[in-house]
């Protein structure tokens, strides 16, 4: 097992002088642009989150202090909205309509859409998919969209996300993260949004899928979209409560009770508005500190499982108290805890 490990050594602390450099004037520069939404900026910084080189590691730390001291100047902290269900649902023509109404009706507001997507490459493109029919003004600088791709990642589309999203609530309203599929996804997309929306077809078993897969507990909000036709809304509201009562059986039966439900039609552009106005409450409560650690928390805890596995979880634990390793940026603390690693094989070998 000890074979696996990642490199470590001296190079380490070579790294950490260099990240306690200021951040280097072309990325203070690439932030004020980025700041007033200019895409070519963001996404430059996107790439920056995204790749798991070492420059890139001392690039994402040095942002984040960066930002950190700057509070006045970056004053945002969006609210992360994760959307997720099955192939075909209509997630990103919902989001696609929510968008446009939520632009439309709030002129201060500003959007970033990140679509996970298994199957295709990434793209910076400003399109909201190719098989939605929302067509934005290309030039509001107000929306940002990325597609990230996930099989390319190797430690799963979370970390890169999450990263992204690190960058993303200093510099817009709201983010609103795409995946698809029932299962793991949906609980990765839990672990970095602050509210998790689970949209299903009308009448198609999509309910009884995620009932089986044990995660009905997941989503804060259900959207059964393509209600169309009134009678065919009624008839899937009646199938998902019932679902959820069933499922409030083996789910905490109060959690149960404070699941939202919206029933939508993107193609007709019905209950967008209500979804709309849900959305803007979400926005107004605001993101805590408290859920922000225990989100990086997640993916410092993650990324030792992948890199050490049991073995640096028991490393972990026994020093879980370390002041360093509960301090600083997640780029610091995981530089700190392979110095950890390598101290400890210094001193068993
Ligand atoms: N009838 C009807 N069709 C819809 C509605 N919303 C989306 N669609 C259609 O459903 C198909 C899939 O829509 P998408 O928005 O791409 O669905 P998605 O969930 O993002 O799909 P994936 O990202 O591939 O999982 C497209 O042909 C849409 O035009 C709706 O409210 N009613
Ligand atoms: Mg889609």
């Amino acid at each position: 097992m000890l074979k696996n490990l990642p490199e470590t050594g001296p190079s380490d602390e070579a790294l950490q002088t260099k990240m306690d450099e200021a951040l280097p004037k072309e990325l203070e520069d690439l932030l004020s642009k980025a700041q007033q939404h200019e895409k070519w900026p963001i996404a430059r910084l996107i790439s920056i989150f995204e790749r798991n080189t070492t420059e890139n590691l001392i690039a994402r730390h040095q942002i984040i202090s960066y930002l950190n001291k700057h509070p006045g100047k970056f004053n945002k902290q969006a609210m992360v909205l994760g959307v997720t269900g099955t192939p075909g649902a209509g997630k990103s023509s919902l989001i696609g309509e929510v968008c446009l109404s939520l632009l439309k009706q709030n002129t201060d507001i500003s959007i970033a859409v990140l679509a996970i997507d298994p199957s295709s490459h990434d793209s910076g493109g400003a399109l909201l998919g190719d098989r939605t029919r929302v067509i934005f003004p290309v030039k509001d600088n107000r929306l940002f969209f990325r597609s990230q791709a996930s099989q390319l990642d190797l430690g799963g589309m979370s970390k890169r996300t999450f990263h992204v999203t690190r960058l993303l609530r200093k510099l817009f309203d709201i983010i609103i993260i795409e995946t698809v599929g029932i299962g793991q996804s949906e609980i990765e997309v839990q672990r970095l949004s602050d509210h998790t929306c689970l949209v299903m077809q009308p009448l198609a078993g999509d309910q009884v899928q995620f009932m089986k897969a044990g995660i009905m507990e997941v989503p804060d909000t259900f959207i059964i979209n393509k209600c169309d036709e009134d009678a065919l809304a009624k008839k899937s509201l009646h199938l998902l409560k019932s679902s959820l009562k069933l499922a409030s059986i083996y789910v905490d039966h109060q959690e149960a009770k404070k699941k939202n439900i919206f029933l939508t039609s993107a193609l007709k552009r019905k209950g967008i508005d209500e979804l709309c106005q849900f959305v803007i409450e979400q926005t107004q409560e605001k993101v805590h500190q408290d859920k922000l650690n225990e989100q990086e928390n997640y993916f410092l805890h993650k990324w030792i499982k992948q890199a050490y596995g049991e073995f640096g979880m028991g490393i972990y634990e026994n020093f879980a108290e370390d002041k360093q390793l509960c301090s600083g940026t997640l780029e610091q603390k995981e530089l700190h805890f392979k110095q950890v690693i390598a101290n400890f094989l210094k001193q068993v070998t």
